[in-house]
Formats: C-alpha cells, sequence, structure tokens
C-alpha cells in the first residue's frame, strides 16, 4: 500500500473537491513547488521560503520512523474503538462510528517514543539548528491530528493561535499516513505570506487575548475569488512536510476515504527567542492551550472582516 516511489506529478485539469467546491489544477489550484533537493542547502532554503512562504520537502523523516509513528497512532485509535472490526490495524480503515480524533492533551499518545522520534528527533532539531543558525526549542504540545471522514479544517494564520512572543517561529506539517487528494490534505494559499492588509488586520489578532473568532474563512472558493490566492498542494506520503512561518493561510480539504488521514504539527524556534507560553508545560504537567478564557464570547469574524475591509 505505501511505496517509497515519487507520486507523478497531477495533470493538468485533475479536479480537486474540496467540501462541495471543486477546483481545477493548472489554474485555480497547483501542485506545491518541490524543494527535496535544497535539503541541505540552507542559503537555497532561505531564499525559497522568503519568496514562497514555505518548504515543501519530501521524505523530511525516515520512512521507517514514520511508519512506527503512525503504527502507534492507529494502535491507540484502535484501544479506542475506531478501527473497522476484523480489518488489519495498518491499514487504518474508519469504523461505522467515524470517530475523528485529536490527540492534543493526550500526552501518552502524542508524546509517545514512537511520536517524538520523528518530530524531536536529532535529525529534525538539527535541521531547524541549521536553519535558524542556533539552538532551538519546539512547543511541548503537539497537534497529532487523525480525521475520519469529514474531517478537516478551516483557513488560518498560525500567527492568531500560536503567535506569541517571537515571530520567527516555523509550523512543520508532517504526513504521517498517505494523504492523497481525496485523503484530506493540506492546503496553502500562495502569496498569503505577503498579503500586508491580512497580516496587518486578521493577522495581528491573537485569539485569546483580543477574543476573536480565530478561524478566517470555511470557504476556499472566496480565497481563489475574491482574495485572488492560488490554491496549493499536492499528494503526501509519509515522511512528507511542509514547513511555513506563522502568516501562511491554509487550511485541509475533507477526508473523503474511509482511511484515518493522520498528521502531525509542531512548532520550531530558537532557544534564545521569546516563547509563546501557552505551549509549555506549566508545573501542574499541563499547558495553558488556547481558548483558556471561560465564559467568553469571541467577536464574530464576520463582524472583524467588516471592519478590517475584508468582506
Ligand atoms: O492538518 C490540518 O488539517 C491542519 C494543520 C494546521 O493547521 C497546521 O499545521 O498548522
Ligand atoms: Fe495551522
Amino acid at each position: 500500500m505505501m511505496t517509497t516511489n515519487q507520486p507523478k506529478s497531477i495533470p493538468t485539469d485533475t479536479p480537486f473537491d474540496f467540501g462541495e467546491h471543486r477546483f481545477y489544477f493548472g489554474k485555480e489550484i497547483v501542485e506545491l513547488s518541490d524543494s527535496t533537493s535544497l535539503r541541505n542547502d540552507f542559503k537555497a532554503l532561505h531564499r525559497k521560503m522568503n519568496e514562497d512562504g514555505y518548504l515543501f520537502i519530501r521524505g523530511f523523516h525516515p520512512r521507517q520512523d514514520v511508519e512506527a509513528a503512525a503504527h502507534w497512532t492507529l494502535k491507540s485509535i484502535a484501544e479506542r474503538g475506531g478501527i473497522k472490526q476484523d480489518s488489519p490495524i495498518k491499514d487504518g480503515i474508519i469504523n461505522e462510528a467515524n470517530r475523528t480524533f485529536s490527540f492534543f492533551r493526550q500526552t501518552e499518545v502524542a508524546h509517545a517514543k514512537p511520536i517524538l522520534d520523528v518530530v524531536d528527533s536529532q535529525r529534525t532539531m538539527q535541521f531547524y539548528e541549521e536553519f535558524l543558525g542556533g539552538p532551538v526549542i519546539t512547543f511541548d504540545k503537539r497537534w497529532l491530528r487523525c480525521m475520519a471522514k469529514g474531517g478537516h479544517n478551516h483557513f488560518h494564520y498560525d500567527s492568531v493561535y500560536v503567535g506569541r512572543g517571537t515571530q520567527n517561529r516555523y509550523t512543520m506539517w508532517s504526513a504521517l499516513t498517505d494523504i492523497d487528494l481525496e485523503n484530506g490534505p493540506l492546503v496553502i494559499c500562495l502569496g498569503s505570506h505577503q498579503h500586508n492588509h491580512l497580516k496587518s488586520t486578521y493577522g495581528a489578532t491573537d485569539m485569546d487575548r483580543d477574543l476573536t473568532d480565530a478561524v478566517f474563512s470555511t470557504d476556499p472558493r472566496e480565497m481563489v475569488e475574491k482574495f485572488g490566492f492560488t490554491l496549493a498542494t499536492a499528494h503526501f506520503q509519509p515522511g512528507d512536510v511542509i514547513i511555513f512561518g506563522l502568516y501562511m493561510m491554509h487550511s485541509s480539504a475533507p477526508n473523503r476515504s474511509d482511511r484515518y488521514r493522520i498528521s502531525i504539527d509542531t512548532r520550531y524556534q530558537l532557544a534564545s527567542d521569546e516563547k509563546d507560553d501557552r505551549f509549555f508545560f506549566r508545573e501542574d504537567g499541563t499547558w495553558l492551550g488556547n481558548f483558556y478564557n471561560k465564559d467568553v464570547t469571541y467577536k464574530p469574524m464576520s463582524k472583524l472582516r467588516q471592519e478590517w475591509g475584508l468582506e
């Protein structure tokens, strides 16, 4: 099922179903630009990051490690009754309950050795040390996402959720399973890292400080037509990653298959830079996280967008 061959490039006019919307490759959506060959050329990686706002690196994590992480996660799902009866756990087939599992605070799953062997590996940390130019840290919170059928995300900048402290922070989204176009791939909006108006309004909000809705849009069509972005995605294989900064608009399409779509997103920055304290362990062994204000209402995005002239 899992091949080590690189997927063929996606032909022009290939349809991409994003919820109820359909986009065609070549115009409204394109394949991510592949920086795999630059893996050890940090000068070139910086140039690429500055220009494109992201790096797409295939096989960033060793295949064996990623398979172990995926299998560990699927076993955890199986123990919680998510895998179809009499089907091999490693196939990751979703059962009738169709439950999405977000292992965020379940550190017994998300911080287990097979997971940290991928996202905290010496290889990974060394990459960021070289990329950032000094000792690095990663958030204690890791976002291990296991999406059932229909599971997906909405368009956002990470700045709104994880943007306190230094702005020199990177998200790495790692595919742990094979994620083709119908399995809910990550989708980014090309050029959104250079949209100054969006960055200085929506991008400057801190959802927990400002009590503002964090999702910018649930509608991929408007990202294309109203904001003029070209979407970009790929057929991801286990171990492929996208790395981007705090101001890159992204979402994921709904998983249309009956197989769990598993990814993990993690954050890296210089150890000497200011942290976002919400995502590091406190004395009680938990982190604060987002949405820590209780009994509050968040200002609706529709209202905010009116104020920003982004409606
Ligand atoms: O995997 C997803 O659907 C969302 C990932 C995400 O928002 C991120 O990596 O920052
Ligand atoms: Fe995100």
